[in-house]
């Protein structure tokens, strides 16, 4: 990796938990933040509870950092205000105080929720319109347009990681499509901390399945090359929902309970 401070934020949610176990061995200085507490901070790991809604709060959390991988806020749709305090306003203020700060590039969790309107049946590559199919998908499609933003105007990189389903294992008809192991959600991280330039890239996050309705040659140059895949749990799945309702959206549209 080419940054030695990374400041993590969602550091105590089910991503960000996988991820402080792989950066901190790999970085000189680990700042983890979370609303919820931690524990078990490792040598070179600073613990910070904080509020990302708050600007002052995320100036203390940027100070001397070069790269942040950012991960926090709701992870799940909710009411317009609550995304609106911590996804957009909470967003707005780290890239903000990224920027008077200096960071050089931030690797961002954007999610499928932000093109999740868009049929199973259509291949997308990143330089579609997005199509969110909730409050949480607007806020993500906000967070690449900010992230494009603060690179144009003020150099500022970032990668924004349209993840899938990051979970430890798939298990539903979707995640064929959408899973993305923790491992391979790794890969993606310490590939968009190592390429020299990235700019803003959109980069979708997935496994290696066989299905998938997602094309990544925008983002070869990231060098991402997945090493799992959801077909391995293909015969447990099917058993599990062996007729799924094809006119039912969870089946029909990517983003799919999202979208209802
Ligand atoms: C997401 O963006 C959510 O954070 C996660 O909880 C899953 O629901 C995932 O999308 C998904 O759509 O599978």
């Amino acid at each position: 990796m080419i940054y030695d401070r990374i400041l993590l934020t969602g550091a105590a949610g089910l991503l960000g938990t996988e991820l402080r176990k792989r950066l901190a061995p790999r970085v000189k200085f680990l700042r983890s933040t979370d609303i919820a507490s931690m524990t078990d901070a490792a040598p070179n790991e600073e613990q910070v509870q904080a509020d990302l809604g708050d600007l002052n709060a995320a100036k203390e959390l940027v100070r001397d950092i070069d790269a942040i991988v950012h991960f926090g806020g709701i992870s799940k749709d909710a009411d317009y205000e609550i995304i609106h305090r911590v996804n957009i306003i909470g967003f707005q203020s780290l890239y903000e105080a990224a920027r008077i700060a200096g960071v050089k590039r931030i690797v961002f969790s954007s999610s499928v929720h932000a093109i999740g309107f868009y049929d199973q049946t259509q291949t997308i590559d990143a330089s579609v319109p997005t199509r969110p199919d909730s409050n949480y998908g607007v806020a993500k499609a906000f967070g690449e347009n900010l992230a494009q933003l603060f690179w144009d105007k003020h150099g500022l990189e970032t990668v924004s990681l349209r993840i899938g389903s990051s979970e430890p294992k798939p298990s539903t008809r979707r995640h064929l499509m959408t899973w993305l192991s923790f491992d391979d959600m790794w890969q993606l991280v310490e590939r968009s901390l190592t390429v020299p330039r990235v700019g803003h890239t959109i980069v979708y996050g997935a496994s290696n399945n066989r299905a998938s309705f997602w094309d990544n040659r925008l983002a070869a140059h990231l060098g991402y090359h997945p090493k799992d895949s959801a077909d391995d749990y293909t015969d447990e799945i099917f058993a599990a929902d062996p007729h799924p309702n094809r006119e039912d959206i969870v089946n029909r549209l990517q983003g799919g309970m999202f979208a209802k």
